[in-house]
């Protein structure tokens, strides 16, 4: 087995974006994709085990429940590409049930060296795949597997554990056809999404009783003084998490606990936060079946299958490029 990792990394997109984030005069930002540190990474790990958060639970049922019938949809032969190289544990399902029928090449595309890192480690173990990481934006990585692809050979893409909900209103819209603008018709999207369920649950989900989504939301701002020597006192910030319900959407923030002014040499900031003022986080869309399937409509696929958790609503779509 071949495994290998192609890295190019923007260690200056980091200090753009969180200049750009926090330099904005009403709601400050910061960028999702940046928990994903190796503490951070390691925090998602034990975020994916806490009783509160099923979402992973389900998607690893589903997987192991109907990997076989999943593959049996897909256009043969296939080359893997997934966007975040998530555990290799629902990735393992998949790619097992693939190499029943050939050999496979599989290509997590992913902005953390250590989330990379840590897929390679899980996989390497499957004699029939070939690993090639690539340490890349999720659609500069796939236009580089899609550039790679052999006559004849099809895309599945791997896009799992509901990380489309990041993507605000329009923006997963633009974003799903963007991907589709990638492949060839007749490639599939393995498309794992959260579904709508009760607003305790949620809220539980993403602010859980030992504090592990707090520290995962905090350790944004320790990551900041760590690379960009920034002197934010963690301790005077709160994790806060929120449902809005005109987007459908979990919200985490940070909190400010008192008015304070932070300094972010790497960045070249200097930011003042008022008592109670908070710095936006993270979105996470929770789906309608209606939802899922206008947005397979409006960015150029057909939904070709659906699988369903009965205990946590999630939902596994296989959608083919048309
Ligand atoms: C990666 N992403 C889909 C997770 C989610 O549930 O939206 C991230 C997460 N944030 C806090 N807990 C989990």
């Amino acid at each position: 087995m071949l495994t290998r990792a192609l890295t190019t990394t923007r260690r200056s997109d980091f200090a753009l974006l969180v200049r750009e984030g926090l330099s904005r005069p009403s709601q400050k930002e910061l960028p999702s994709k940046f928990f994903y540190d190796e503490i951070g990474s390691a925090l998602f790990d034990q975020i994916c085990l806490l009783p509160e958060y099923g979402l992973t639970r389900a998607e690893e049922r589903l997987l192991s429940r109907h990997a076989a019938e999943i593959v049996q949809n897909l256009p043969q032969p296939v080359a893997v590409a997934e966007l975040g190289s998530g555990t290799g544990k629902k990735t393992r399902l998949l790619l097992e049930a693939l190499c029943r029928r050939h050999a496979v090449s599989y290509y997590p595309i992913e902005i953390s060296p250590s989330a990379l890192a840590t897929c390679e480690r899980e996989l390497k173990d499957i004699r029939c795949i070939s690993i090639v990481g690539l340490e890349r934006e999720y659609l500069d990585g796939l236009l580089e597997v899609a550039a790679r692809r052999r006559e004849g050979q099809h895309l599945l893409v791997l896009f799992l554990g509901s990380t489309i909900g990041k993507f605000e209103g329009e923006a997963s819209a633009h974003f799903l056809r963007q991907l589709r603008g990638i492949l060839w018709e007749g490639d599939v999207l393995l498309l794992g999404a959260d579904l709508e369920k009760p607003v305790d649950i949620l809220l539980a989900a993403y602010d859980d009783s030992l504090g592990v989504t707090a520290a995962f939301n905090l350790n944004l701002l320790a990551r900041i003084n760590r690379e960009l020597g920034a002197n934010f006192d963690v301790r005077q910030f709160a994790h806060q998490v929120i449902f809005n319900q005109q987007t459908r959407s979990i919200e985490m923030h940070l909190r400010s606990l008192s008015d304070q002014t932070v300094t972010i040499p790497g960045a070249d900031l200097v930011v003042k936060l008022a008592r109670g003022e908070t710095i936006w986080t993270e979105s996470c869309h929770k789906y309608s079946f209606d939802e899922l399937r206008t947005m397979a409509n409006e960015s150029g696929f057909r939904p070709a299958g659906i699988w369903l958790d009965p205990a946590w609503p999630f939902a596994e779509n296989l959608w083919v490029a048309v």
